[in-house]
């Protein structure tokens, strides 16, 4: 995936804050998780191709019921709903080693594509040895619809579209232009 203009980088892990479940609650039924990043105003790139750069602020994900939902929020103003679109890769395993390598160490099995313009995020799986041959790092697995929110966008996904992991990963996300 070509990323057109590195705006942003965030990475976090979803998990962690959740409390100790009560005893009301069946150990069986994980607690739900909730993830969250920030990154500065003021710092996207400039680019030629569009007037605005989408800057990205904020970025929360939540796993709950089975699903994961991600919120992107960016400067208010600098969010174009037809041309901004965030990548995210995921690396649902925790594992470094397995999936595709990012600079950071993380190693991304899944990946998600939001494009604005056609309210559709692609959900892509990681394909190491393809990459390695030089073909395609991820392959499309399906998409999710995105629905738009002040200043940003959102989207859901199906744990079982990402390899029913239990829903710890860690992420990061990327502002790209299309
Ligand atoms: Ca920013
Ligand atoms: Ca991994």
């Amino acid at each position: 995936m070509r990323l057109a203009c590195l705006a942003a980088l965030l990475e976090a892990g979803a998990c962690g804050s959740s409390t100790a479940p009560s005893s009301s609650i069946p150990p069986t039924i994980p607690a739900p998780l909730h993830g969250e990043v920030t990154d500065p105003s003021g710092d996207a790139a400039v680019d030629a191709r569009v007037p605005v750069s989408p800057d990205l602020v904020h970025a929360t994900a939540d796993v709950s019921a089975g699903t994961v939902t991600f919120v992107i929020q960016f400067v208010p103003g600098t969010f174009n709903p037809q041309t901004t679109r965030v990548s995210v890769v995921l690396d649902t395993d925790r594992d470094g080693t397995t999936g595709i390598r990012q600079g950071n160490g993380l190693g991304a099995d899944y990946g998600l594509d939001f494009v604005a313009g056609s309210s559709l995020a692609a959900v892509t799986r990681a394909d190491p040895a393809g990459c390695a041959a030089g073909q395609s790092c991820f392959n499309a697995v399906g998409s999710v619809p995105i629905t738009m929110i002040a200043n940003g966008m959102q989207g859901s996904v199906r744990l079982s579209m990402l390899g029913n992991g239990d829903g710890r990963f860690n992420f990061q996300m990327r502002h790209t232009c299309s």
